[in-house]
C-alpha cells in the first residue's frame, strides 16, 4: 500500500535526495506533524536542550562535510538554540534549522506556542530565514534553504513551517538542483597578490579556519614550505589549519590589536588566508599593523573581507586560492627559515596538588593517540594546549567560533556521530573547564545513549578562572560570580549514564585516560587543578 502523497512525504523524499537523513532535534507538539511516521532510513538524534542540538549538528556538518538538519520547538526551542547558532554563523557551518509554527488557522490571533515574527527571531545569525507562503511551497523552501546554507559563505539558515502544512496533499517535487560550494578567486587579482608575495623579504602566513574547512590543510603546508614563510595561527580559532608541530609554525598570533601588531613586527608582508583580519579580543590599543608591514587577505566571505581593519582583500575559496598561489609564487629558498615556536614545556620538580594545567597537559600529551580529535573549551589553558598538545592533523581541532561557552560538550558528540556516519573511528577528547561544562551538560546523555566513547577531561579549578585574568586586565576588581564551589561533576555525569572518575594525581589521570580510551561509553574525568593565569 503506498502512502498518500503529502507535503510531508514529498519533503522527506527531497531530504533523502539531499542526504539530510539525520535530524538533530528536540520535539514539541508543533513539530510532531513533521516527525510522524519517521522513516526507517532516517535517524533522529535527540538532545535534551536546544543549545546542545545546535552544537551537535554543527560539528556533525563539519566532520561529514555536508549540511545538517535541525528541528526545534517553535520560539522557545529556537530561543534556547540561539547562543550556539551564533557560533555556527561565525564558523560558516551549513545548518538548516527548522521549527514548527502554530496552525495557519490560529496564527492571526497570536496563539499559544505561536512563533511571532518567526523569521525575524534568529536574525542576524542566519543567512536566510523563511516561512513558506503556502503549504505546497514547503519542499521548495527546503531546496532553497539547502542552497543558501551550502553556497559560500556557507552558514545556518532557518525555516518556520506551520504545523498544518505537512498533511496537505502534494503530488511531488521534481526540481532538485545541485549547487557549488566554492568560488574561485579572480585570477588577475590573485596574480598581483602572488607577485607581492614573491617580492616579500620576510612573509608571514596566517591560516584561519576556512583553510581546514575547505580541505586546504596539505596545500597550506606546501605553500608555507615553498615560500619558507613563518606561519602563525589566526586569533581565537575554531579550527586549526596547519600542523602546530611543523618547524615553520611560530605559534598563535595573539588576540589584541597590540599583541598581534607586536608579533608581526619584522614581517614586511602578512598573508591571511581563510580568516578575519582579525578576530580581536580583548581591546588593548596599538597599531593595527606595525610600520612597514603590508597585509593581504583571502576569504570566501564578503562580510569578513569588508570588515577587515587593514590590508587588501581578495574573495575566494581557500583551497582553490592556495593551489593557484602554489603555481604562481617564486620559491623562497633564499629566505632564512624562521625560528620554530618555543615550547619550554616546564614542569615542577615535585608534583603539585592540586595539579597545574601543564601537569595535566603533560599526561595528555603522553597518552593522546595521534589521530585523536580535540574539542577545546578549557578557556584559561588554551596556550598550554598548543604548547603541549599541538594539532597535527586536518579536521582534528574544534572550538567555539563565537566565544560562547556551552558549545564544546555537545560539539564533541557531533564529532563522534559525524565520524560514525562517515565510517571513521577516532578518539574524541573534550577538554572542558568546570564552568563551561555546565551550560550544555545534558549533551553527555546523548553521548551515552549512542554509545560514543568520548573522553571528557574537566579541569575543576572551582572558578571562572579566565574571568579573573580579565578582571586584572580590565582593572575591575571585586566582580561577583566568579567562584564555583560545590559542583559534584562526576555525580552529575553518572546521572546522565556516563562513566566518571575524580582524579588528583598524574598517575591516576593517566590510568583513567587509558581506561576511558578503550571504553565503549563516554567517560568524564574530573581533574582537580590549580587556576591558570591566562595570557590575554
Ligand atoms: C554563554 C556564555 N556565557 C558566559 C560567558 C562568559 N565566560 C567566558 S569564559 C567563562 C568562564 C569559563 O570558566 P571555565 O570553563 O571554568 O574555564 P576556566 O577559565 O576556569 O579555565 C565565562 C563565564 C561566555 N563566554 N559564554
Ligand atoms: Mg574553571
Amino acid at each position: 500500500m503506498t502512502e498518500k502523497s503529502t507535503v510531508r512525504s514529498v519533503t522527506y523524499d527531497l531530504l533523502r535526495t539531499l542526504r539530510l537523513t539525520t535530524v538533530f532535534g528536540n520535539p514539541g507538539s508543533t513539530e510532531q506533524p513533521f516527525l510522524q511516521e519517521f522513516p526507517d532510513d532516517f535517524t533522529y538524534v535527540l538532545a535534551l536542550q536546544e543549545a546542545s542540538v545546535i552544537a551537535m549538528a554543527d560539528t556533525f556538518a563539519s566532520v561529514t562535510r555536508r549540511p545538517a538538519l535541525v528541528n526545534l520547538h517553535s520560539s522557545a526551542g529556537l530561543g534556547n538554540a540561539l547562543g550556539n547558532l551564533v557560533a555556527s554563523y561565525h564558523a560558516n557551518t551549513p545548518l538548516i534549522v527548522t521549527s514548527g509554527q502554530q496552525h495557519r488557522e490560529l496564527v492571526i490571533g497570536d496563539p499559544y506556542l505561536g512563533n511571532r515574527e518567526a523569521t525575524e527571531m534568529p536574525k542576524p545569525w542566519v543567512k536566510w530565514s523563511y516561512e513558506p507562503a503556502r503549504a505546497q511551497d514547503v519542499p521548495e523552501a527546503f531546496m532553497r534553504a539547502y542552497a543558501m546554507a551550502l553556497q559560500p559563505p556557507s552558514g545556518p539558515v532557518y525555516l518556520s513551517v506551520p504545523m498544518d502544512d505537512w498533511k496537505v496533499p502534494l503530488g511531488g517535487f521534481d526540481r532538485v538542483r545541485t549547487l557549488s560550494d566554492r568560488v574561485a578567486p579572480d585570477a588577475v587579482r590573485l596574480g598581483r597578490f602572488a607577485d607581492r608575495i614573491s617580492a616579500s623579504r620576510r612573509p608571514a602566513l596566517v591560516f584561519g579556519p576556512e583553510v581546514d574547512r575547505s580541505g586546504g590543510w596539505d596545500a597550506a603546508i606546501a605553500l608555507a614550505e615553498k615560500l619558507r614563510a613563518a606561519v602563525y595561527g589566526a586569533p581565537l580559532l575554531d579550527r586549526a589549519s596547519f600542523p602546530e608541530d611543523h618547524p615553520l609554525f611560530r605559534g598563535p598570533l595573539g588576540m589584541s590589536v597590540k599583541t598581534i601588531s607586536d608579533r608581526l613586527t619584522g614581517h614586511d608582508l602578512v598573508v591571511v588566508i581563510g580568516a578575519e583580519v582579525f578576530r580581536y579580543y580583548p581591546y588593548v590599543p596599538g597599531d593595527y599593523l606595525p610600520a612597514g608591514t603590508e597585509l593581504l587577505q583571502i576569504t570566501a566571505d564578503p562580510e569578513v573581507a569588508a570588515a577587515a581593519r587593514v590590508g587588501d582583500s581578495l574573495l575566494g575559496d581557500s583551497l582553490l586560492a592556495i593551489d593557484l598561489l602554489l603555481e604562481l609564487v617564486e620559491p623562497g629558498s633564499a629566505r632564512t627559515a624562521p625560528e620554530p615556536m618555543a615550547r619550554p614545556r616546564r614542569l615542577p620538580q615535585a608534583p603539585n596538588r592540586p595539579m597545574t594545567p601543564p601537569e595535566v597537559y603533560a599526561v595528555l600529551s603522553r597518552v593522546r593517540p595521534p589521530d585523536a580529535v580535540i574539542v577545546n573549551e578549557s578557556t584559561s589553558t588554551m596556550a598550554q594546549q598548543i604548547e603541549w598538545l599541538p594539532t597535527v592533523r586536518t579536521g582534528s581541532f574544534f572550538a567555539t567560533a563565537s566565544g560562547g561557552i556551552g558549545w564544546a560538550v555537545p560539539a564533541a558528540v557531533g564529532v563522534a556521530l559525524g565520524d560514525r556516519d562517515r565510517g571513521v573511528t577516532r578518539p574524541v577528547l573534550g577538554l572542558i573547564g568546570d564552568g563551561s561544562f555546565q551550560y550544555s551538560v545534558q549533551a553527555i546523555w546523548t553521548a551515552a545513549q549512542h554509545g560514543l566513547p568520548i573522553v571528557y577531561v574537566v579541569m575543576r579549578n572551582d572558578e571562572y578562572s579566565i574571568l579573573k585574568s580579565f578582571a586584572v586586565l580590565e582593572e575591575t576588581p571585586g566582580v561577583p560570580g566568579l567562584d564555583l564551589p560545590g559542583l559534584g561533576i562526576a555525580d552529575v555525569a553518572r546521572g546522565f549514564g556516563c562513566r566518571a572518575a575524580d582524579v588528583a594525581t598524574a598517575e591516576e589521570l593517566e590510568q583513567e585516560l587509558k581506561t576511558a580510551l578503550s571504553a565503549s561509553a563516554p567517560t568524564v574525568i574530573v581533574v582537580h587543578t590549580q587556576p591558570q593565569t591566562a595570557m590575554l
